[in-house]
C-alpha cells in the first residue's frame, strides 16, 4: 500500500467566502471553516503525516484547496496550472515550498491548464480528468511527465457532468483494485477491471474520500457510505466538511500529500 510521510496544508483565509463555487449551499462561516480545517490537520497527523502549514493567503480566497496546485508522486513532482484565472497565482508559493523537497520540478505550461483535483492516482496508474478546469493540453502534458516517471495514465472527459467540478469529486482509489465511483462514471471503459464501491447519488459528495496510510478520511453525515466502509473493515475518520462543501471543496483538496 502507498504510504505518505508529509503533507502541505493551508488554512482558509478570512475572505474564503469570496472564492469560487458552483453550489448554492449558503455562505461559509470562516470560524467554523477554520476549526474544521484544524480537525482535518489533526486527522492527517493521526495518520502519521508531518505537516507543513502555510500561512493563510488573503490574495487567493481558494488557496486552502492546495491540492489543485501540484501533482506529487513517489517519482517526481509537477506544478499544476490551475484552470481558474483567480487561482493561477497560488502556484508561486507552492513551487517555492516544493523546491525544498524535490530536486527537480516539472511544470504544466500554457496553453495547458490542470487542477490537481482532476488527478487520481490508483497504484501504478493515474486517471486524469479533462474538466472545465483541466484542458486536454494540460492533461496530455501531465500524462507525458507521468510516463517519464514510470506511470501509465488514462484521460477521462468529465466536461459533460454538471455535478462534479473535478474528476476526484466523483472518483477515489481505495487501495488495491478498489475504486469508489459515482454512478455517472461507473460504465467508463477506462475504469473497467476495477472493483467498484457504489455510492448512492444522495451521498455523492462523500465520494471524495481519502485513504492515508491505511486510514480512510471520510466526510461526516453520509451514513450509507460509512456503513459500507465498516462492512469492508476500513478504519474511518469522519470529518465535518460542511463549510468546504459550500465552496465546492472535498477532503482531498485540502492537502498535498507525499
Ligand atoms: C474552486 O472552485 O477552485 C474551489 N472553490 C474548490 C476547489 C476544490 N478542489 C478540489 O476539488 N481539488
Amino acid at each position: 500500500m502507498k504510504s505518505y510521510s508529509r503533507a502541505i496544508v493551508r488554512p482558509p483565509s478570512t475572505n474564503f467566502a469570496a472564492g469560487l463555487t458552483t453550489v448554492a449551499l449558503g455562505r461559509p462561516d470562516y470560524e467554523v471553516a477554520l476549526s474544521q480545517h484544524e480537525a482535518y490537520c489533526r486527522a492527517l497527523e493521526n495518520c502519521g503525516l508531518s505537516l507543513t502549514r502555510l500561512a493563510a493567503d488573503e490574495r487567493h480566497p481558494d488557496s486552502t484547496f492546495v491540492e489543485d496546485t501540484a501533482v506529487l508522486t513517489a517519482h517526481g513532482a509537477v506544478i499544476a496550472r490551475p484552470g481558474a484565472p483567480s487561482r493561477l497565482g497560488e502556484i508561486d508559493e507552492i513551487t517555492a515550498v516544493l523546491r525544498e523537497h524535490y530536486s527537480q520540478l516539472f511544470e504544466i505550461v500554457t496553453p495547458g491548464t490542470l487542477d490537481g483535483g482532476d488527478v487520481c492516482e490508483a497504484g501504478d496508474r493515474f486517471f486524469i480528468g479533462v474538466s472545465h478546469r483541466t484542458n486536454e493540453a494540460g492533461a496530455t502534458q501531465l500524462a507525458a511527465f507521468l510516463a517519464n516517471f514510470g506511470y501509465d495514465s488514462a484521460l477521462i472527459d468529465v466536461r459533460g457532468l454538471s455535478n462534479i467540478l473535478h474528476l476526484k469529486s466523483g472518483l477515489a482509489h481505495l487501495g488495491g483494485n478498489r475504486l469508489l465511483v459515482i454512478d455517472e462514471l461507473k460504465d467508463l471503459k477506462e475504469l473497467s477491471g476495477y472493483d467498484f464501491l457504489h455510492v448512492d447519488s444522495s451521498e455523492a459528495y462523500a465520494a471524495n474520500c481519502l485513504l492515508v496510510n491505511g486510514k480512510l478520511l471520510l466526510a461526516s453525515g453520509f451514513p450509507g457510505l460509512q456503513a459500507e466502509f465498516q462492512r469492508l473493515d476500513y478504519e474511518t475518520i469522519e470529518l465535518d466538511m460542511s463549510e468546504f462543501q459550500k465552496m465546492d471543496g472535498g477532503l482531498s483538496c485540502l492537502s498535498l500529500r507525499f
